[in-house]
């Protein structure tokens, strides 16, 4: 046992890293995935923002696809957060890689969010997409905090 354990940890991570590096030829391009998934998500997420806040008029039906592209995309950036992505074009923190624990569990607490906000839209009653908008920018906001330059 005392030898088998770290064996399979070693095992797994071995098979984690090796499929998320399998995913992306160069750093960069995990850079890349990630702020692009992040990019598409935070529009969405900017136009529900903006009927939740009355600058735009609200449209149930476009909320309710912004909401599903948001929630899609909030599961998608973590695998770009591949280890030594810390350098080049990139505002990610390094703690991200000390951290790990700490980082997955505001990744899963933004995706629980955006399920929510997901929803909330298809009821298409904009004080609950208010509500939602508002849960979900604090995740948005908490992780930014602990994790972004
Ligand atoms: C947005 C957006 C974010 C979050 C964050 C919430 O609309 O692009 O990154 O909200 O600003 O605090």
């Amino acid at each position: 046992m005392k030898i088998i354990a770290p064996l399979a940890v070693a095992l797994a991570f071995g098979t984690l890293s090796a499929s998320a590096f399998a995913q992306f030829q160069k750093p960069e391009d995990a850079v890349k995935y990630r702020k692009g998934a992040l990019t598409v998500m935070a529009n969405h997420f900017g136009r529900i923002g903006a009927m939740a806040n009355g600058r735009a008029p609200f449209d149930a039906k476009v909320a309710a696809e912004s909401a599903a592209i948001v929630e899609t995309m909030s599961k998608l950036p973590w695998e770009g957060f591949v280890p030594g992505t810390d350098k080049g074009d990139t505002a990610a923190l390094p703690v991200i890689w000390t951290e790990q624990a700490k980082f997955k569990e505001s990744a899963d607490k933004l995706q629980t969010a955006t399920a929510q906000l997901a929803a909330a839209a298809k009821t298409g009653n904009l004080d609950s997409v208010k509500t939602a908008f508002g849960a979900t920018a604090q995740t948005c906001k908490a992780c930014h905090d602990a994790f972004r330059k």
